[in-house]
Protein backbone atom coordinates (compact mmCIF):
# COMPACT_ATOMS: atom_id res chain seq x y z
CA UNK A 1 0.00 0.00 0.00
CA UNK A 2 1.29 3.83 -0.82
CA UNK A 3 0.45 6.75 1.19
CA UNK A 4 0.32 9.43 -1.16
CA UNK A 5 0.68 12.83 0.33
CA UNK A 6 -1.36 14.84 -1.65
CA UNK A 7 -3.22 18.11 -2.80
CA UNK A 8 -4.69 19.10 -5.75
CA UNK A 9 -2.29 20.81 -8.05
CA UNK A 10 -0.47 19.79 -11.06
CA UNK A 11 2.72 18.26 -9.57
CA UNK A 12 -0.02 16.24 -7.07
CA UNK A 13 -2.34 15.18 -9.91
CA UNK A 14 0.87 13.37 -11.56
CA UNK A 15 1.05 10.96 -9.11
CA UNK A 16 -2.61 10.33 -8.93
CA UNK A 17 -2.39 9.87 -12.69
CA UNK A 18 0.46 7.37 -12.49
CA UNK A 19 -1.25 5.10 -9.60
CA UNK A 20 -4.54 5.01 -11.67
CA UNK A 21 -3.20 3.81 -14.63
CA UNK A 22 -0.89 1.19 -13.23
CA UNK A 23 -3.68 -0.42 -10.50
CA UNK A 24 -1.17 0.25 -7.52
CA UNK A 25 -3.21 0.44 -4.60
CA UNK A 26 -3.03 3.92 -2.18
CA UNK A 27 -4.75 6.23 0.28
CA UNK A 28 -4.32 9.74 0.36
CA UNK A 29 -3.39 11.50 2.46
CA UNK A 30 -4.59 15.46 1.90
CA UNK A 31 -1.73 18.19 2.89
CA UNK A 32 -3.93 21.54 1.91
CA UNK A 33 -1.36 23.71 1.32
CA UNK A 34 -3.55 26.54 1.32
CA UNK A 35 -4.26 25.64 4.91
CA UNK A 36 -0.20 25.24 5.96
CA UNK A 37 -0.15 21.44 6.39
CA UNK A 38 2.99 21.32 4.33
CA UNK A 39 4.69 22.72 7.43
CA UNK A 40 3.54 20.05 10.00
CA UNK A 41 6.44 18.37 11.59
CA UNK A 42 4.70 14.87 10.09
CA UNK A 43 4.84 15.82 6.80
CA UNK A 44 8.43 17.83 6.90
CA UNK A 45 10.09 14.47 8.02
CA UNK A 46 8.54 12.90 4.65
CA UNK A 47 9.21 15.61 2.46
CA UNK A 48 11.75 18.53 3.72
CA UNK A 49 10.70 20.86 1.14
CA UNK A 50 7.36 21.70 2.04
CA UNK A 51 5.83 21.02 -1.13
CA UNK A 52 3.52 17.87 -2.12
CA UNK A 53 3.57 15.54 -3.19
CA UNK A 54 5.37 12.73 -1.47
CA UNK A 55 4.75 9.36 -0.60
CA UNK A 56 5.50 6.55 2.30
CA UNK A 57 5.51 2.83 0.17
CA UNK A 58 4.40 0.58 3.03
CA UNK A 59 5.65 -2.56 0.50
CA UNK A 60 9.06 -1.66 -1.12
CA UNK A 61 10.18 -4.44 -3.12
CA UNK A 62 13.28 -5.04 -0.98
CA UNK A 63 10.98 -6.23 1.52
CA UNK A 64 12.85 -4.23 4.01
CA UNK A 65 11.33 -0.69 6.13
CA UNK A 66 8.84 1.96 4.36
CA UNK A 67 10.95 4.68 1.70
CA UNK A 68 9.59 7.73 1.84
CA UNK A 69 10.02 9.67 -1.38
CA UNK A 70 9.53 13.59 -2.20
CA UNK A 71 9.64 14.99 -6.06
CA UNK A 72 7.32 14.32 -8.05
CA UNK A 73 9.69 13.14 -10.64
CA UNK A 74 11.43 11.29 -8.29
CA UNK A 75 8.46 9.39 -7.08
CA UNK A 76 7.49 8.67 -10.65
CA UNK A 77 10.88 6.93 -11.20
CA UNK A 78 10.64 5.23 -7.89
CA UNK A 79 7.19 3.77 -9.12
CA UNK A 80 8.26 3.15 -12.49
CA UNK A 81 11.25 0.78 -11.01
CA UNK A 82 8.36 -0.98 -8.28
CA UNK A 83 6.45 -2.00 -10.69
CA UNK A 84 7.82 -2.15 -14.14
CA UNK A 85 4.82 -0.33 -16.66
CA UNK A 86 4.81 3.50 -18.45
CA UNK A 87 8.81 3.53 -18.85
CA UNK A 88 10.30 0.97 -21.86
CA UNK A 89 13.03 -1.30 -20.95
CA UNK A 90 14.84 -0.50 -24.29
CA UNK A 91 17.84 1.44 -23.30
CA UNK A 92 16.99 4.04 -26.17
CA UNK A 93 13.32 4.65 -25.69
CA UNK A 94 14.07 4.66 -21.64
CA UNK A 95 16.42 7.30 -22.36
CA UNK A 96 14.33 9.57 -24.53
CA UNK A 97 11.34 9.09 -21.56
CA UNK A 98 14.06 10.48 -18.99
CA UNK A 99 14.85 13.49 -21.89
CA UNK A 100 11.24 14.68 -21.56
CA UNK A 101 10.68 13.88 -17.58
CA UNK A 102 13.63 16.02 -16.89
CA UNK A 103 12.12 18.34 -19.62
CA UNK A 104 9.07 18.69 -17.79
CA UNK A 105 10.96 19.00 -13.97
CA UNK A 106 13.18 21.47 -15.25
CA UNK A 107 11.18 23.61 -17.75
CA UNK A 108 7.34 23.35 -18.52
CA UNK A 109 6.69 22.96 -14.29
CA UNK A 110 8.93 25.67 -13.18
CA UNK A 111 7.91 28.52 -16.21
CA UNK A 112 3.91 27.99 -16.26
CA UNK A 113 4.01 27.84 -12.54
CA UNK A 114 5.93 31.32 -12.62
CA UNK A 115 3.27 32.32 -15.32
CA UNK A 116 0.23 31.21 -12.22
CA UNK A 117 2.23 33.29 -10.15
CA UNK A 118 2.73 36.59 -11.95
CA UNK A 119 -0.45 36.30 -14.02
CA UNK A 120 -2.85 35.30 -11.12
CA UNK A 121 -1.71 35.43 -7.71
CA UNK A 122 1.34 38.68 -7.71
CA UNK A 123 -0.59 41.50 -5.84
CA UNK A 124 0.91 43.59 -8.15
CA UNK A 125 0.73 42.87 -12.10
CA UNK A 126 4.41 43.36 -13.20
CA UNK A 127 4.56 42.78 -17.24
CA UNK A 128 8.04 41.91 -18.06
CA UNK A 129 7.34 39.15 -15.61
CA UNK A 130 3.83 38.22 -17.05
CA UNK A 131 5.38 38.48 -20.45
CA UNK A 132 8.68 36.46 -19.18
CA UNK A 133 7.00 32.96 -18.29
CA UNK A 134 3.82 33.87 -20.49
CA UNK A 135 6.09 33.28 -23.84
CA UNK A 136 8.59 31.04 -22.29
CA UNK A 137 5.38 28.79 -21.64
CA UNK A 138 4.37 29.14 -24.75
CA UNK A 139 7.83 28.61 -25.94
CA UNK A 140 7.77 25.10 -24.52
CA UNK A 141 4.12 24.46 -25.67
CA UNK A 142 5.94 24.79 -29.25
CA UNK A 143 8.37 22.49 -28.16
CA UNK A 144 6.09 20.09 -27.20
CA UNK A 145 4.21 20.41 -29.90
CA UNK A 146 6.69 19.76 -32.52
CA UNK A 147 7.72 16.52 -30.68
CA UNK A 148 4.72 15.39 -30.74
CA UNK A 149 3.73 16.20 -34.58
CA UNK A 150 5.10 12.58 -35.79
CA UNK A 151 4.24 10.66 -32.67
CA UNK A 152 1.29 9.35 -30.34
CA UNK A 153 2.64 9.84 -27.28
CA UNK A 154 5.78 12.37 -26.07
CA UNK A 155 8.30 9.48 -26.38
CA UNK A 156 7.10 6.28 -27.42
CA UNK A 157 4.42 4.26 -25.86
CA UNK A 158 2.44 5.94 -23.06
CA UNK A 159 4.66 6.68 -20.18
CA UNK A 160 5.77 8.81 -17.31
CA UNK A 161 6.61 11.32 -19.41
CA UNK A 162 3.20 12.18 -20.70
CA UNK A 163 2.03 12.19 -17.25
CA UNK A 164 4.41 14.57 -15.39
CA UNK A 165 4.05 16.81 -18.73
CA UNK A 166 -0.54 16.65 -18.86
CA UNK A 167 -1.44 17.76 -15.44
CA UNK A 168 0.63 21.11 -16.64
CA UNK A 169 -0.74 21.71 -19.66
CA UNK A 170 -4.74 21.65 -18.44
CA UNK A 171 -4.71 25.23 -17.05
CA UNK A 172 -3.36 26.09 -20.50
CA UNK A 173 -5.96 29.42 -20.17
CA UNK A 174 -4.73 30.61 -16.94
CA UNK A 175 -1.29 30.27 -19.11
CA UNK A 176 -2.50 32.82 -21.54
CA UNK A 177 -1.93 29.90 -23.91
CA UNK A 178 -4.64 28.62 -26.76
CA UNK A 179 -4.51 25.01 -28.23
CA UNK A 180 -5.39 25.67 -31.73
CA UNK A 181 -2.10 27.01 -31.73
CA UNK A 182 -0.79 23.66 -31.11
CA UNK A 183 -2.53 20.91 -33.14
CA UNK A 184 -0.44 18.08 -32.02
CA UNK A 185 -0.67 19.05 -28.83
CA UNK A 186 -3.90 19.70 -28.54
CA UNK A 187 -4.89 16.01 -29.89
CA UNK A 188 -2.19 14.69 -27.32
CA UNK A 189 -4.04 16.62 -24.49
CA UNK A 190 -7.49 15.00 -25.50
CA UNK A 191 -6.28 11.56 -26.04
CA UNK A 192 -4.90 11.65 -22.69
CA UNK A 193 -8.00 13.42 -20.95
CA UNK A 194 -9.99 10.82 -21.94
CA UNK A 195 -7.66 7.52 -20.39
CA UNK A 196 -10.42 6.19 -18.01
CA UNK A 197 -7.21 6.83 -15.09
CA UNK A 198 -7.08 10.57 -15.95
CA UNK A 199 -10.71 10.69 -15.30
CA UNK A 200 -10.51 8.79 -11.96
CA UNK A 201 -7.33 11.14 -11.05
CA UNK A 202 -8.97 13.82 -11.30
CA UNK A 203 -12.27 12.73 -10.14
CA UNK A 204 -10.45 12.90 -6.79
CA UNK A 205 -9.09 15.92 -6.84
CA UNK A 206 -12.46 17.26 -7.38
CA UNK A 207 -13.68 15.37 -4.42
CA UNK A 208 -10.89 16.99 -1.87
CA UNK A 209 -11.44 20.78 -3.21
CA UNK A 210 -12.16 22.95 -0.09
CA UNK A 211 -12.13 26.75 -0.45
CA UNK A 212 -9.48 27.99 2.27
CA UNK A 213 -10.49 29.50 5.00
CA UNK A 214 -9.14 33.03 4.58
CA UNK A 215 -7.72 33.56 1.41
CA UNK A 216 -4.98 36.37 2.54
CA UNK A 217 -3.73 33.88 4.71
CA UNK A 218 -3.52 31.49 2.45
CA UNK A 219 -1.92 33.74 -0.09
CA UNK A 220 0.92 34.53 3.08
CA UNK A 221 1.91 31.12 3.89
CA UNK A 222 2.30 30.38 0.41
CA UNK A 223 4.25 33.43 -1.73
CA UNK A 224 5.69 34.48 1.54
CA UNK A 225 8.09 32.02 2.82
CA UNK A 226 11.76 32.19 3.23
CA UNK A 227 14.72 30.60 5.03
CA UNK A 228 12.63 31.71 8.44
CA UNK A 229 10.07 29.49 7.36
CA UNK A 230 11.89 26.05 7.22
CA UNK A 231 14.59 26.99 9.96
CA UNK A 232 14.58 26.73 13.39
N1 LIG B 1 9.57 20.15 -7.85
C1 LIG B 1 8.50 19.81 -6.95
C2 LIG B 1 7.52 20.95 -6.89
C3 LIG B 1 6.40 20.68 -5.92
C4 LIG B 1 5.53 21.89 -5.69
O1 LIG B 1 5.86 23.01 -6.09
N2 LIG B 1 4.38 21.65 -5.02
C5 LIG B 1 3.48 22.73 -4.72
C6 LIG B 1 2.09 22.41 -5.23
S1 LIG B 1 2.12 22.11 -7.00
C7 LIG B 1 3.41 22.87 -3.19
O2 LIG B 1 3.41 21.89 -2.49
N3 LIG B 1 3.35 24.10 -2.68
C8 LIG B 1 3.30 24.33 -1.27
C9 LIG B 1 4.03 25.57 -0.85
O3 LIG B 1 4.41 26.36 -1.75
O4 LIG B 1 4.21 25.77 0.35
C10 LIG B 1 7.81 18.53 -7.44
O5 LIG B 1 7.74 18.35 -8.68
O6 LIG B 1 7.37 17.71 -6.63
Amino acid sequence: MIDLYYWTTPNGHKITIFLEEVGLQYTINPVNIGAGDQFKPEFLKISPNNRIPAIVDNEPVDGGAPISVFESGAILLYLVEKTGKLIPQDLRQRTQVLEWLFWQMGGLGPMAGQNHHFSAYAPEKIEYAINRYVNETGRLYGVLNKQLADREFVAGDYSIADIAAYPWIVPYERQSQNLEDFPHLKRWFETIKARPATIRAYEKAEALKTQPLDPDKSRDLLFNQSAKTIQP
